[in-house]
């Protein structure tokens, strides 16, 4: 069952060539952008001479840093009037980024979350319930437009409220939702307060789950409390948005359509590209977008590719499950550590509650890291010498995993303070140098 069948299923040897050839218009747009223009005179490439994928490799990258630097209109390869929308990143770590879009553009990220959705078997019968931000998050429009593109009934209620969240679900029967994956494990709690069992009072039989890195163990969670299906979803703001790789019904990586993008997975270090399995960073390049298309641009996500067709039937590669930026790692006690590995570990605790933080300090003159987790509430207000022995069991594991012993501290359920957008995992009190 395909939205585009031709597209999806497209043989490689002619998804290559269609790549190519969107390659080579993506470039002669690209180089109407200013900031490119420069970088290529710069640079010294000659774009007439880039024949295709085969010499992507001989164009420079563009980064964060980048984009920064051409804020806000510098990366337009098109005229300002033909701009129908921009999104920006929220700039908490630096100058704010903006990725504009025309009418083509939307109308083609519309169609490919639609793809996404229909893939997971999202029909136009559907009620789909959007329980992401709308605004500058890309998360609510772009399924939003995907929803209504694909033909389902469709609830931007929006994040938060999760009460509300719980009524509407109710009464316009939703079938399918959209959470981020922190917001969906603090909504079993609210179902929980509230007495509603999604599985007795909800028809609910899908949730698409992305936006943050999370890990298999949350996945269940969440499929055991709602009832329904967990599709993993990822994208990013600067390819648009969501719909750059979804999962199949097989959930075994998730496709990244290739169609709308060139997939490279590199060495972080020496920009060489790793073999197929072997976990590097996610390098993108555009090939469906007008107003400002991105030529190989550096993610910071790492993933791999999954080697081996897939089943369904569809022909573009699987990434295998986002462990997470460069930038989400932190060093501690000369140890590298991703949140992703904390929450692995913590998720596979039964007596774990649903959200957990980690604090980092200082020691002396060495770091510290506390692990703060909720622990479920009959738990937390039982007795002394079981709490003590799950907090022991805890440090263990995580020693185990980590070589360095953190300290854990339990705290009872909503102690840690809850956003309602991606959730804030590490806070480092540490002194810069
Ligand atoms: O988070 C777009 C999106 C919205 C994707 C809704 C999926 C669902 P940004 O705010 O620009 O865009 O953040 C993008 O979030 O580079 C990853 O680091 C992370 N991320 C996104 N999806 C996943 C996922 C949206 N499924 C950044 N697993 C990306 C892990 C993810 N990390």
């Amino acid at each position: 069952m395909f939205w585009e069948e031709t597209f999806e299923t497209l043989p490689r040897d002619q998804l290559r060539s269609l790549q190519s050839e969107r390659l080579k218009d993506t470039l002669a747009r690209a180089a109407a952008a200013p900031y490119y223009r420069r970088m290529y005179q710069e640079s010294g490439v000659a774009l007439d001479r880039i024949n295709g994928l085969s010499d992507l490799n001989r164009l420079p990258f563009t980064t964060k840093q980048d984009l920064r630097a051409g804020y806000p209109f510098e990366f337009l390869a098109v005229d300002r009037e033909a701009v129908v929308r921009l999104h920006s990143s929220s700039g908490t770590t630096g100058q704010a980024t903006v990725v504009c879009h025309n009418a083509h553009d939307l109308a083609s990220w519309a169609n490919l979350m639609a793809r996404c959705m229909f893939m997971t078997g999202a029909r136009p019968a559907d009620v789909f319930q959007n329980m992401t931000g709308y605004g500058m998050f890309t998360g609510g429009l772009g399924f939003h437009y995907g929803a209504e593109r694909l033909g389902m009934l469709t609830v931007p209620a929006g994040a938060g409220n999760s009460r509300r969240q719980i009524k509407f679900m109710q009464d316009f029967g939703a079938t399918i939702v959209h959470v981020i994956p922190s917001y969906a494990l603090h909504l079993l709690s609210v179902f929980e307060e509230a007495g509603v069992d999604p599985r007795r009072d909800l028809r609910l039989r899908i949730a698409y789950l992305g936006a943050e890195p999370y890990s298999e163990q949350t996945r269940r969670r969440v499929e055991e409390g709602l009832g329904a299906k967990v599709f993993n979803s990822y994208g990013l703001s600067e390819m648009s948005g969501p719909g750059v790789a979804f999962e199949c019904p097989e959930q075994n990586g998730m496709h990244i359509w290739e169609d709308a993008f060139v997939v490279e997975v590199l060495n972080p270090t020496t920009l060489e590209p790793v073999p197929e399995g072997e976990e590097g960073e996610l390098v993108l390049t555009s090939l469906d977008r007008e107003a400002m298309p991105l030529i190989r641009y550096r993610t910071r996500d790492l993933t791999a590719i999954l080697p081996g067709p897939c089943p369904c039937g569809r022909t573009h590669r699987r990434i295998a499950r986002i462990k997470g930026r460069s930038d989400d790692m932190f060093i501690v006690k000369g140890v590298n550590v991703f949140p992703l590995q904390v929450e692995t570990l913590l998720m596979s605790v039964p007596e774990v509650g649903r959200n957990y933080q980690i604090i980092l300090d200082n020691e002396g003159s060495l770091d510290s890291m506390t692990v703060q987790v909720e622990v479920q509430r009959e738990f937390f207000h039982g007795d002394v010498k079981s709490l003590k022995a799950l907090q022991q069991r805890i440090t263990t594991a995580l020693k185990g995993e980590l070589l360095f012993t953190p300290k854990v501290a339990l705290v009872e359920p909503d102690a840690i303070p809850k956003s309602d957008g991606k959730a804030v995992r590490v806070i480092d009190r540490r002194r810069k140098e």
